[in-house]
């Protein structure tokens, strides 16, 4: 542990996750993007440890040599011992250096670091759980980097912060082999949490009642969970993305988390407003053409008059609230039904899942209507050669504008005809662009079945399954997903449990207006800090203080009125809900990762603190300078989002020492300990 002899002015960080340069989920988003600060702070003070991964790292790391010494040194020695590693430059903005262990060289390891572990922490590994196997590896040859470095390098104070329970097993070690740095650790979800939200029980009413040990052990987790609360208790700071997970993160992890460390993103400002306005204008006739295709013999709609709503992320069916957007997708295609509605909504559902590929029949559609517009062109240049032709010529008295049955030929009608005969279809246009592995038992196949919302000319809610991630280069949906969220209207994102939810940030920042719910950190993070959101385009539906019913007739509600919207109001609300950008870029949310570093710093290294008024100031300083920018209202832009009164996010933060003197659990404002000792004592009364 910490000796109060380093210079903690300029410390070291190194950063550990297991999304390192290795795109999994939500937690390799935070890393990268966030990068550019940390760097701007730090500069080569600052590196990223994570495993090597041979399929992403060789597209995504220079090899390098390190620049200091010391680093170099404890990896010369490391490699002597057989471990692999590739340190380099991450090249992405910032162009951070990353330390990367191939884990698998030193599998030989496993069982000697399994019996060290079971001795040092008495946290038990089954011999079959190759994530758990992993994260030993990982945890093992991080401490054992920052052990050897840390008695190399004896001037500098060093700050490890860690991601997740997958690279937090080095901090036990840590602290149980007495290395001279200082943790910062930070859960973007807890393993418990996760696992008891997808089943069908009622979580949040229920929190501060569960018995942790029995449901992990019930659920064949007991010990990541051992690894996940042992990071959690023995870090020197514990941290979490939001308030809902910092309150779930006291019940299920038994230590109140000392700050919330909201995710951001790198936010970039277009000029002029209307640029992305354009954009939007540009994908949405990419998805346009997607939708031509996929709905041959059937696309009876108007796409001027039709509206793309979506869901996307990691394929958690109850979690991530599908199965009340699919409930909702019903009701409203009712709704506008019964209405005679002439608007048609295509919902995507973008979820990764085991697939063999794509359906014949999807890729039929693409091929015809590419086939089509082909002959159409082919045609087209014919017309455009006859009718110069006949202009140019000479024609005496006679008319000189040619009749069309002059210009489209008898060969031409008959092979449009052909084309478009050719268009004719036995089925409705699919729901789902794949074929699933598991097609009888997917659970959004079968709440579609159930909902029977199968694609009919008589439906208004036409629904599209796409089970993979999306690519410029996909022969179906070729688009980025960037490109794809710029294309859409509205993004649905009715989240039972969700820590942060980047995906309704990213369409914040693309200026598409979303729908979220209070049981997920961006829910709240907005509700906090926005006095009205859903008039920014920023909806959020309860999903605590009512019954599911009422949930799902909300989010219908929301539906509903946003397909009344004339485009005049759309690009309205899109500009409104672009000038929210600012509140979740990370040159304003990156001071909460710098106050989680003082406070380690200063409970590592009290000494060094003594007698100076400087880590105070810092805590209150404006670091990025400037906070979040006030909106000024213009009369050529729309009126300012009315804010709560914080001048920054970091307002709201919650990283002081006070906090954890405070005899309360109130992370920002929700007085959460209160509530419970309120009659019903539950700190939301959920109804489900
Ligand atoms: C952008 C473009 C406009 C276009 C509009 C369509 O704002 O700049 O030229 O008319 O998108 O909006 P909509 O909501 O109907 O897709
Ligand atoms: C987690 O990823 P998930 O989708 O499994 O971490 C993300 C980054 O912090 C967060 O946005 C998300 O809510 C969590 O659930």
């Amino acid at each position: 542990m910490a000796d109060g002899k380093r210079d903690i002015h300029n410390p070291l960080l190194f950063e550990c996750a297991w999304e390192v340069a290795n795109k999994v989920g939500g937690i390799y988003t935070v890393i990268k993007t966030k990068v550019p600060v940390t760097v701007s702070e730090f500069g080569d003070r600052y590196t990223l440890i994570g495993p090597l991964s041979y399929k992403s790292a060789p597209m995504e790391v220079e090899a390098e040599e390190p620049s200091d010494p010391h680093v170099a040194a404890t990896i010369e020695s490391m490699r002597a011992q057989g471990v692999k590693i590739l340190y380099g430059r991450w090249l992405i903005e910032g162009n951070p250096q990353v330390l990367l262990f191939d884990t698998g060289s030193v599998y030989s390891k496993l069982d000697e670091w399994k019996a060290d572990l079971w001795n040092l922490a008495g946290i038990p590994s089954p011999p079959n759980d190759q994530e758990t196997n992993e994260t030993i590896i990982l945890g093992y040859l991080i401490a054992w980097f920052l052990g050897d470095y840390v008695a190399r390098q004896t001037t500098t104070a060093v700050i490890a912060h860690f991601h997740e329970w997958q690279a937090g097993l080095a901090i036990p070690l840590c602290r149980k082999r007495h290395i001279d740095v200082t943790t910062v650790f930070t859960t973007h979800a807890t393993l418990l949490g996760r696992y008891l939200c997808a089943g069908s029980v009622d979580f949040y009413n229920n929190l501060q009642y569960f018995d942790v040990d029995h449901e992990a052990g019930k659920r064949g987790i007991y010990h990541r969970y051992c690894i996940e609360r042992s990071a959690a208790h023995c870090a020197d700071v514990f941290t979490t993305v939001s308030h809902i997970t910092a309150y779930e993160s006291e019940h299920l992890l038994k230590r109140k988390p000392d700050g919330v460390l909201p995710n951001g993103l790198n936010v970039v400002k277009f000029q002029a407003m209307h640029e992305f306005q354009n954009l939007h204008a540009q994908s949405k006739a990419k998805i346009n053409e997607f939708v031509r295709g996929h709905f041959y013999g059937y696309y009876d709609f108007d796409l001027e008059n039709t509206l793309y709503m979506f869901t996307a992320g990691r394929y958690e069916y109850r979690n991530k609230g599908v199965d009340m957007f699919i409930e909702s997708l019903a009701r409203l295609n009712y709704r506008l039904q019964k209405a005679g509605s002439t608007v048609t909504v295509v919902a995507f559902v973008i979820m990764p899942a085991a697939t063999h590929s794509y359906t014949v029949e999807a890729l039929k559609g693409q091929a015809v209507t590419k086939q089509l517009r082909d002959t159409v062109t082919e045609i087209q240049n014919r017309i455009g050669a006859r009718l110069f032709d006949h202009a140019a010529r000479f024609h005496g008295e006679q008319k000189a504008i040619p009749t069309p049955d002059e210009l489209l030929s008898e060969e031409d009608k008959v092979l449009l005809k052909r084309r478009i005969f050719a268009l004719k279809r036995n089925s409705l246009p699919p729901v789902v662009t794949h074929n699933m592995a598991d097609d009888a038992n997917d659970p959004i196949l079968n709440q579609i079945r159930r909902v029977k919302l199968f694609n009919n000319t008589s439906d208004r809610v036409k629904i599209v399954f796409h089970p993979d991630f999306l690519n410029s280069n996909n022969p179906i949906l070729g688009l980025d997903y960037e490109e794809f969220v710029r294309g859409c209207h509205l993004g649905v994102f009715p989240s039972y449990y969700e820590p942060w939810g980047y995906t309704p940030a990213e369409c914040t920042v693309m200026g598409v207006p979303s729908i979220t719910t209070n049981l997920s950190g961006f829910g709240c993070f907005m509700q906090d800090l926005i006095e009205k959101p859903e008039e920014e385009g920023c909806y959020i539906v309860d999903r605590r203080m009512q019954s599911v019913e009422d949930s799902v007739n909300q989010l219908g509600d929301h539906m509903f009125d946003f397909t009344q919207k004339s485009r005049r109001q759309r690009i309205n609300q899109r500009n409104r809900v672009e000038r929210l950008s600012p509140l979740l870029d990370w040159k304003n949310l990156g001071i909460e990762y710098s106050k989680a570093r003082q406070l380690a710093l200063r409970r590592a290294y009290p000494d060094a603190f003594y007698g100076e008024e400087e880590a105070d100031a810092f805590a209150e300083s404006d670091y990025f300078g400037g906070g979040v920018e006030r909106m000024k209202s213009t009369n050529s832009m729309p009126a300012s989002p009315r804010l709560k009164g914080y001048a920054t996010p970091g307002d709201m933060g919650t990283l002081t020492e006070d906090m954890q003197s405070l005899n309360t659990s109130d992370y920002r404002g929700y007085n959460w300990n209160q509530e419970v000792d309120e009659e019903d004592s539950y700190p939301f009364p959920l109804v489900m």
